[in-house]
């Protein structure tokens, strides 16, 4: 049998990434990013705005983040997604809607797309307690960066071995990507 892994030491001069950022507490989300940058330049990846490989898209709040998400996973230009958003609780229930919906469409732009769609939202107590996972201690923007580069050295592998055959139950035409139409349909074949 066999070990798939992804590989943090390729080549990623190829890769293209989508960054998805909520401007809702900017102050936490700017620090993500930051992070998130750092991690990509220190493993190859030109993250000049103005470049070829990342591009940066801003939404008012993680609500809004799956839906653009998706549809630049359709799109098929991306090898990645990144989502950053940072929910912090209010003495509201707003919270619990906004983090769960977030979560879960990220989830099912994953799954329906079969593009890695990276879950970078913060959920927090405190502003105090986002800040720590943002700079203050640590930063999370790094790890989620990570994650993206791993998955998509991984789904490259992958679909080498496994091509896509079939669209699932439940998934509409045209909704579920296989590895072949994401191919085509990739502007700079990796
Ligand atoms: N959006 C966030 O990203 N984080 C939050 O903490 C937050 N709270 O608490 O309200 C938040 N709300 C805005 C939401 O994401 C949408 O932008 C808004 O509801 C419009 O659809």
């Amino acid at each position: 049998m066999t070990v798939f892994e992804g590989t943090f030491t390729g080549d990623t001069s190829s890769l293209r990434f989508a960054l998805v950022i909520g401007r809702f507490n900017d102050l936490v989300t700017g620090k993500l990013l930051s992070g998130c940058q750092d991690c990509l330049k220190r493993h190859g990846v030109d993250v000049d705005p103005n470049g070829s490989q990342v591009d940066y898209i801003w939404v008012p709040g993680s609500f809004e983040v799956p839906m653009i998400a998706r549809q630049l996973a359709l799109s098929g230009r991306y090898n990645a997604i990144i989502c950053l958003g940072a929910v912090i609780r209010g003495q509201t229930p707003h919270f619990d809607y906004v983090a769960s919906e977030a979560a879960k469409g990220i989830a099912a732009t994953s799954l329906q797309t079969g593009v890695p769609v990276i879950f970078g939202i913060l959920t927090t107590d405190t502003m105090q307690h986002a800040l720590e996972r943002a700079g203050i201690k640590s930063n999370h923007g790094w790890d989620y960066a990570l994650n993206a580069l791993e998955m998509a050295s991984l789904m490259q592998q992958l679909r080498g071995q496994f091509p896509v055959q079939q669209v699932l139950p439940g998934a509409s035409q045209g909704e579920l990507m296989s590895s072949e139409l994401a191919d085509q349909t990739r502007k700079t074949p990796t």
